[in-house]
């Protein structure tokens, strides 16, 4: 009887554990997750972070910025995960795997890394969201990975049309994309 018990334990522990380290490995394979902490540059004042978050072939991204003037700043993703420049300039040129034109998200032609404009508030912040199938968090296609590149806020917002990259002033904010 003592054995019996033993033996129904031993394997209810198993199938627990099992459990449990299979959920963990279906829950890794679904969601990956990558973070953009923004440091102010430029001498702005700067602060925030974007957040992207993959699922089912999706990447959803929430940037939420505090500290800058009220009006409309360009977000983009920009080449180089390098904020190390005082002015932001380490992080090189947009994110423009496809060679294409700069300009507005989904229209005829535009980088891969023209995120938009964000709308700040009196109060000095602001957020916006994306969602698209056009990114991933570090999968194998280049034109994709959106993993060591840089999100920048500039000064000014983007006018979806000068060359190359929307005539939006200074870069007074960077965050690596990093996970
Ligand atoms: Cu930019
Ligand atoms: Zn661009």
């Amino acid at each position: 009887m003592k054995t019996y018990s033993s033996i129904v334990i031993g394997l209810t522990l198993g199938l627990f554990y099992f459990l449990a380290v299979h959920d963990q490995q279906v829950l890794e394979n679904k969601t990956q997750t990558a973070v953009a902490v923004i440091q102010a540059k430029s001498g702005s004042k700067v602060s925030g972070k974007a957040v992207f978050k993959e699922q089912n072939g999706k990447v959803v991204m929430k940037a939420s910025i505090s500290n800058a003037s009220p009006g409309d700043h360009a977000i983009h993703i920009h080449l180089v995960g390098d904020c190390s420049a005082a002015d932001g300039k380490s992080a090189g040129g947009h994110w423009n795997p496809t060679g294409e034109a700069h300009g507005q998200w989904g229209s005829a032609s535009y980088h891969r890394g023209d995120i938009g404009n964000i709308s700040i508030g009196k109060d000095g912040s602001g957020s916006i969201s994306r969602s698209t199938d056009l990114w991933c968090i570090g999968c194998e296609d280049e034109t994709k990975n959106i993993l060591g590149k840089a999100v920048i806020i500039h000064a000014g917002p983007d006018d979806f049309s000068s060359q190359p990259a929307g005539a939006a002033g200074p870069r007074i904010g960077c965050g690596e994309i990093s996970n």
